[in-house]
């Protein structure tokens, strides 16, 4: 069994980050071991007066004691971090525990409907810049993309603008550039992916929610990134992620009393059957 190590934030309340991460890739047949960037008593986005314990100074020790016991990942996956000086000791852990096959995905979760998450300012953004140049993978929504690029962000972005922002991203490195959220289909919402190595864009659309769900981004990037480390072919990847969403939105729609997060939990038997199919 594949051991994959993700860091992001637990927000105890509010379904985004570790409390999505680790039962979506439990979900994906992984070992999904975790190092939390910070604390909080609820995420960001819409909850006031939220705690905030940044776990900076743990990171190193624990991730030295995984060292001495010998263990190592499969995959690395971050997510929400917690301070600039966390992202340089993040790409220390990366660079200890990065094997020849280790594949770093990085959502570079920092914003989201053309702004910054309240913790976050240009610094971070300049940090980011530098620190996705570690990953494999990196999985921004338009408005991360946007900031990524010193763009102009908009709510609707058409084809050719998809294309040209996933090129330019791909240029930090990573040889899979996925952007997320994009709507130049009618009435759909899907995602685009780049492939460096073969200069092919794949896209996979479904129907568009008439909603706007907080911690969609975390679904798809765990699921994402489970799908591909288990050899799943990328287009089929971003199939199972988006259906996989899209069921999730559905069951949470008529719950019109849960504003802060997807009811992913429903949709986890799909989830679970196409990853046994596919893999
Ligand atoms: O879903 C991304 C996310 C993760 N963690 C925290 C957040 C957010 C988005 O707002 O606030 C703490």
């Amino acid at each position: 069994m594949k051991r994959i190590l993700t860091i992001q934030d637990i927000s105890c309340v509010g379904q985004c980050s570790l409390t999505v991460a680790q039962p979506i890739l439990s979900c994906c047949q992984m070992e999904a071991c975790v190092l939390p960037s910070a604390i909080l008593s609820t995420h960001t986005g819409g909850f006031k007066g939220f705690t905030f314990r940044d776990l900076t100074s743990d990171m190193l020790p624990i991730s030295a004691h995984w060292k001495k016991e010998g263990i190592t990942f499969d995959g690395i996956y971050t997510g929400y971090l917690g301070s600039i000086e966390q992202i340089g000791i993040i790409e220390q852990i990366i660079l200890k525990f990065k094997q020849k096959d280790t594949m770093i995905f990085i959502d570079p979760a920092m914003a989201d409907d053309g702004k910054l998450y309240s913790l976050f300012d240009d610094a971070f953004v300049n940090r980011m810049k530098e620190y996705i140049r570690f990953a494999d993978v990196i999985v921004p929504n338009s408005t991360e993309a946007c900031f990524l690029l010193g763009r102009e962000w908009k709510p609707n972005f058409t084809k050719e603008e998809c294309i040209d922002m996933v090129k330019e991203l791909s240029k930090f490195g990573a040889s899979i550039v996925c952007l997320t959220g994009i709507t130049y289909e009618e009435n759909k919402i899907g995602v685009m992916a780049y492939e460096q190595k073969t200069n092919k864009i794949t896209t996979y659309f479904g129907e568009k929610i008439p909603k706007m769900f907080h911690g969609t981004g975390d679904v798809f990037a765990s699921s994402f990134f489970g799908c591909l480390m288990n050899q799943i072919p990328l287009a089929k990847s971003l199939e199972i992620t988006v259906e996989f969403i899209l069921t999730a939105l559905r069951k949470t729609l008529p719950d019109e009393s849960h504003w802060y997060g997807v009811h992913f939990e429903e949709a986890l038997p799909q989830l679970i059957l196409d990853i046994q199919k596919n893999k």
